[in-house]
């Protein structure tokens, strides 16, 4: 009711904001009241803090809930509310390189002739100018570098230009819903539940029943029904459901098999894929109560408190290998220093703040704490803009016995530069990197996916094509493989299968149809029917049945690395985006290869305890990046971005599901039905094939 009424207003609320305002509702706050807290506020995203704001100041919950919930809030360094911040941006314009210049930036998303977009049909050709292309060695000459699209079926090439479909979407959000002027009637409180009464009146004693007929006018009569305040209201019937009991596919009649004569080089070359990490198979040692009578927020301290020691344990050993870090020193042996002299400590940033001179931070490990003062003066104090809460750092200068290390050096875990020697494959073999697909939404682009699985089943337009899909052997899907239930206030109405089981039996049909040979690895997001909390181990077995009785499939955990010929993939879905979105400047869902570039260079996947993205009590912390991998792909943001740096392939796989309506309000602008390549010898994007144009106005 609370979500409906603020949607009909154009205000969206995020679930732990409902569920803090629910109990109150109609009873200690109108929804007028609420509108217009919100509305002074500048956003139409209803979430946790503005709900506390507000409840606090209605004297509903008492000072000081946020704190006790939210340890590392950034204190000064606060970027606001991201969701504001994405709703006013506008378009990323394509920012230069600002690291050792060794990376690659991706071609702006929503510029396909600059990127060098191949449109099959007409003769193939290459548009220079995707920066950066040369990091990426050609070997043939039309889908040759980083840069090159190919689009398939130029029929709708013409008529759809993805210029035009961007800008009508940014035009849309100009109108935000901020803006809107409130109607009286929208906020006054409608009965809402009448249609439920209304079904359920009992037969009076005068045999009235609440129902009497009327006509609508065109010769049609339908019952008439009355609502709890004797308001007529239209009887709606019910969808009948078809044959099989269900009003939508499944997709269980689909089959494409292999194009006759289609060679598949891929289908003999040997299979070299090993799942090296997974999250399944990390056997942990859970923590012990002290007694029978343990509580279960002594097993979470305690499992909080090993995970943090792990983290503090990985991290220290990933900074160690950096040569310039020498002997480490305990926090809680800093007093016994003597001063004047250097000392280097590894923490967890607990909290920064920005102050006249610099910044103050509070590092942490497992013996104590201490703030750190670094003047702006200082190079590396450009690094502490880029610090996530959380996330660990090593420290190196003096302590000033007042329990304030005055620092000179940072270090950031980071990755080191150097050249990962992998000897060559003997022959060609690609693996296509997804994500996000969305099965069961009403904006699942179906029809692209269905070109895509003919085109793997050797419906090419050219000779290029072909060597392409000839030598794919591997398909990766990053998580959100279906769109799952009750993910978001609002979603039923969005989705076009409503049942988690038939959502993965529709994925699984359609997977059905790629070719034997290929082998998928398949990963769940925060859509799926899994964990929500990270790491996510893998699928509920119970839900996605059909994606584990997949012959061709294995499914993985979020995260997992896969070493493909030798080649480590690093595989997350990519919720860790949200909060470097959140807390690091001028990184935004549009440039996802820029914020997973941070996760990278702090280590670690999603740092952040308390921010958006829940991590789970595990004793040992899964999502520390130990080893450096040759690629690393991530999705969630639904825009795909590649990058370089120090010899990582960073990308951002996209999406199959265009703009939903939430999206919309929010200005996240997906770049859907994409298909990156990875020549898997060089870890890097061989070409990407767009299937785009079938997935207009879904
Ligand atoms: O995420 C799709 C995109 O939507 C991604 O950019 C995150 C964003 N998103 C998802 N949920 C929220 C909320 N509650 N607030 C703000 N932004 C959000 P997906 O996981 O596919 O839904
Ligand atoms: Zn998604
Ligand atoms: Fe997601």
């Amino acid at each position: 009711m609370l979500v409906e009424d603020l949607l009909k207003n154009n205000y969206l609320i995020t679930p732990p904001a409902y569920y803090l305002l629910e109990p109150h509702y109609g009873e200690s706050f109108t929804l007028a009241e609420l509108i217009k807290f919100v509305k002074s506020k500048g956003t139409f995203v209803v979430d946790a803090s503005i709900v506390e704001e507000f409840l606090r100041e209605k004297g509903l919950i008492s000072t000081g809930t946020s704190s006790e919930t939210k340890p590392s809030e950034p204190l000064e360094l606060e970027s606001g509310d991201t969701e504001i911040d994405s709703a006013k941006e506008q378009r990323p314009e394509v920012l230069t390189p600002d690291l050792e210049g060794n990376e690659l930036e991706s071609p702006p998303k929503q510029l396909p002739d600059e990127a060098g977009y191949i449109s099959t049909g007409t003769p193939p050709e290459t548009v220079e100018g995707s920066p950066g292309s040369s990091e990426i060695e050609s070997s043939e000459s039309h889908i040759s570098d980083g840069g090159s699209f190919i689009s398939t079926g130029d029929v709708f090439i013409e008529n759809s230009s993805e210029m035009e479909v961007s800008e009508g979407s940014l035009a849309s959000s100009e109108e935000l819903p901020v803006e809107t002027e409130l109607p009286d009637e929208d906020i006054s409180d409608t009965p809402d539940d009448v249609v439920e009464t209304a079904s359920a009146v009992p037969v009076d004693e005068n045999g009235y029943n609440g129902y009497s007929e009327y006509e609508n006018g065109n010769g049609d009569t339908r019952p008439l029904v009355y609502g709890d305040y004797g308001i007529p209201i239209t009887y709606v019937e019910e969808e009948v459901p078809e044959e099989n009991g269900k009003t939508y596919s499944v997709y269980d009649d689909i089959t494409i098999t292999p194009k006759e004569g289609f060679r598949y080089r891929a289908a003999e070359i040997p299979e070299e894929a090993e799942v090296v990490f997974d999250v399944k198979n990390v056997k942990f040692n859970p923590p012990k109560a002290k007694n029978a009578a343990g509580k279960e927020g002594e097993f979470l301290v305690s499992s909080y408190r090993s995970l943090f020691r792990s983290r503090l344990r990985k991290m220290r050993s990933i900074l160690r290998e950096n040569p310039e870090i020498g002997g480490i020193i305990d926090i809680g042996k800093l007093s016994y220093v003597r001063s004047e002299g250097d000392v280097t400590i590894v923490g967890m940033v607990n909290d920064k703040r920005e102050t006249a001179k610099g910044y103050v931070l509070e590092l942490e490990d497992t013996t104590g704490r201490v703030k750190v003062f670094i003047n702006r003066e200082r190079e590396d104090s450009k690094l502490v803009m880029n610090l996530m809460h959380n996330a660990v750092i090593a420290v190196r200068g003096r302590y000033s016995g007042r329990g304030m290390v005055f620092a000179d050096r940072i270090f950031i875990p980071d990755v080191p530069r150097f050249k990962r020697n992998k000897p060559p494959l003997k022959e060609k073999v690609y693996a296509i990197l997804l994500s996000d697909i969305h099965v069961g939404s009403r904006k699942f682009c179906e029809e692209a996916f269905f070109k895509f699985l003919d085109w793997l089943n050797g419906e090419v337009e050219n000779e290029a094509q072909a060597e392409l899909v000839s030598r794919i052997k591997y398909i990766i899907f990053g998580g959100d493989v279906v769109d799952g239930v009750g993910i978001y206030p609002g979603q039923y109405d969005e989705l076009a299968i409503p049942d988690i089981f038939d959502q993965y039996e529709a994925f699984a049909n359609l997977l059905k149809n790629v070719p034997r040979h290929i082998h998928m690895f398949i990963g769940p997001g925060n859509h799926d029917a899994a964990r929500t909390a990270l790491p996510q181990p893998g699928f509920y077995e119970e839900y996605a049945r059909p994606l584990y009785k997949l012959k061709n499939a294995t499914v993985i955990s979020n995260p997992a690395v896969i070493r493909l010929h030798g080649r480590d993939f690093l595989i997350a879905h990519g919720r860790g985006i949200e909060d470097v979105v959140n807390e690091i400047p001028n990184r935004s869902h549009h440039r996802p290869a820029e914020a997973m570039l941070e996760l990278l260079k702090l280590r670690h996947l999603a740092p952040t305890f308390g921010g958006k993205v829940p991590i789970a009590p595990d004793p040992e912390d899964l999502l520390v990046i130990e080893s450096v991998p040759d690629l690393f792909q991530m999705g969630h943001v639904h825009v795909m971005e590649y990058k370089m740096y120090n010899g990582v392939f960073l990308i951002n796989s996209g999406t199959w599901q265009a703009q939903t309506e939430f999206q919309k309000m929010v200005n996240i602008v997906p770049t859907p039905a994409r298909v990156p390549i990875i020549d898997v010898e060089t870890a890097r994007l061989r070409a990407v094939v767009s299937f785009d144009q079938f997935c207009e106005g879904v």
